[in-house]
């Protein structure tokens, strides 16, 4: 006979969480939200950790290496989508690692023999001012002069004039050399009172140029997420078809961390992914996989060497499988069920395998919520295609800025090796859908304000870590007409946005 669950499975939006004790010196500042990605053996530490709780999903709309510079910026990490050849997944990558925090590849370059007009035309086109002027007019071309707004007088002179005549050529420049560090550079940029100073290495060759206000961002962002050479930690997805070919290559690319990306992980096809990368590679390359949403997914990933397993199945806001298949479970019922199995298999193994929350995650308090429930960290997608740094367009839909956002299961991504399970390939059906999103803004400003919610919430609850949150936080069901008295109610509001806080 089949088995029946007699318990409903239930999502985020159902449960609350009761404050506990809050003591004088439970204050947000003194909360971490550091967190293990990888497993760890007991009495050790996870090898990759986040400085936030926060990863962004293997999906086109959501994840490529702006995004995954932005989100390693704030600590968190993005796995960069799988749906795309090998090559360009692997140039993302490439990209990604080769950012080097405050040092930037000059976007603005000339060739002396050009004149003010190219000057200006450039400027108008890049809005910079700085220019590097280059033997061949790239950015790593040897370095013959620079031009900024004081070199020149729009009014005075005539367009015609060749740069080489008003440039400050090479004898004349403040440069730093290539491999100083950024403070070291910023010190150049202060003792000489500059706004940019060129990197230049031994062959006067162009390499970045570092500006001050990037110094201050840089410094503004104490919990990027760095790897042991300074480079921004880099996630990616990879499938269960040509794994052989892509994990090589994204490894050789420096990917730091390998997601299996799937609908549904409890399969051969995953347990044989991991045993090759376990007998390729042993335990240097990290891979997680998923998606579970039970005890016995879990355990099946956990023993065929898994680093961390994801949960979620139907509950990714543009997800449809659970209409189209009848496929699927609550969010949080699942993250209870699989963060049980995790603190069994740790008891058991000595082995903790961070499990993560991956989608429909809606209100901020879903993450904390989520975390409570023993999810160590959450992948999100809509959450993240909202921002100015997602790959997609920025659009006006009657007066109000959208971005666009959809599901790897969409016509519009074909990302079939998700889903596939065989069967005719004429007969394949979508489960995904493809959508606009509201535009938030910036990254940076949206994930402070979503985690010192997070913060805050934990405060009141007397928890000062995730550790601390998932074992002691305290949850309770609510009711139907409990969830219309969380809002305001019985008023008439002032500002009518205000019915839509997220
Ligand atoms: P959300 O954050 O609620 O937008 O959900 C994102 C998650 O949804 C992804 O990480 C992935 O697990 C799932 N997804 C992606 N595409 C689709 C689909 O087309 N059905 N689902």
């Amino acid at each position: 006979m089949a088995q029946y669950c007699n318990e409903p499975s239930r999502t985020f939006n159902e449960y609350l969480l009761i404050p506990g004790f809050t003591a004088k010196d439970t204050r947000v500042e003194n909360v971490s939200l550091k967190t293990p990605i990888v497993k760890y053996k007991k009495g050790e530490e996870s090898e990759i950790q986040a400085n936030i709780p926060l990863v962004s999903a293997v999906m086109q709309a959501v994840s490529d290496d702006n995004m995954a510079v932005a989100l390693a910026k704030e600590g968190g990490i993005s796995f960069i989508f799988v749906s795309q050849p090998i090559e360009s997944q692997v140039e993302m990558v490439k990209r990604a690692k080769a950012y080097k925090a405050g040092f930037v590849k000059s976007d603005s370059n000339l060739r002396p023999d050009q004149t003010m007009q190219d000057v200006l035309n450039m400027k108008a086109k890049s809005g910079h001012s700085t220019i590097a002027i280059t033997d061949d007019g790239t950015a790593e071309g040897k370095v013959l002069g620079l031009v900024t707004s004081r070199d020149y007088r729009v009014s005075r002179m005539d367009p015609n004039t060749k740069i080489s005549d008003f440039m400050t050529p090479f004898d004349k420049l403040i440069y730093a050399k290539d491999g100083c560090t950024l403070s070291e550079a910023n010190d150049i940029l202060w003792d000489n009172k500059l706004n940019a100073v060129p990197v230049i290495d031994d062959q006067q060759r162009l390499t970045h140029f570092v500006f001050r206000k990037d110094y201050d961002n840089h410094k503004s962002n104490p919990n990027e997420l760095l790897d042991a050479h300074k480079r921004y930690v880099v996630g990616a997805g990879v499938n269960t078809r040509d794994y052989e070919e892509r994990i090589p290559a994204l490894v050789e690319a420096g990917a730091d961390v390998l997601c299996i990306d799937s609908s549904e992980g409890y399969s051969e096809w995953q347990g044989e992914t991991l045993k090759w990368v376990r007998d390729r590679y042993g335990d240097t390359v990290k891979i997680g996989a998923g998606n579970v949403v039970d005890k016995e997914g879990f355990d099946y990933l956990a023993k065929a060497g898994a680093d961390f397993v994801k949960i979620g199945i139907g509950g990714g806001s543009i997800c449809i499988t659970r209409e189209q298949k009848g496929i699927g479970r609550g969010q949080a019922t699942a993250v209870i069920e699989v963060a049980q199995a995790r603190d069994d298999y740790f008891k058991k193994t000595g082995v903790y395998i961070p499990i993560c929350s991956d989608g429909g995650i809606v209100y901020d308090y879903h993450m904390t919520l989520a975390l409570a429930m023993g999810a160590d960290f959450l992948m999100m997608g809509r959450y993240f295609a909202r921002f100015d740094e997602s790959p997609t367009n920025k659009l006006n839909v009657n007066g109000n800025y959208v971005k666009e956002y959809w599901g790897e299961g969409s016509n519009r991504a074909r990302n079939w090796q998700r889903y596939d399970l065989g069967g005719d390939p004429r007969m394949k059906f979508e489960e995904g859908v493809d959508s606009y999103v509201p535009y938030a803004g910036s990254l940076h400003d949206n994930v402070n304000l979503s985690l010192n919610k997070v913060k805050s919430t934990m405060c009141n609850c007397g928890c000062i870590s995730i550790k601390d949150l998932q074992q002691n936080g305290k949850m309770t069901l609510v009711s139907a007409t409990s969830i219309v008295e969380g809002g305001a109610h019985d008023v008439i509001l002032r500002d009518s946005s205000q019915n839509a806080i997220r």
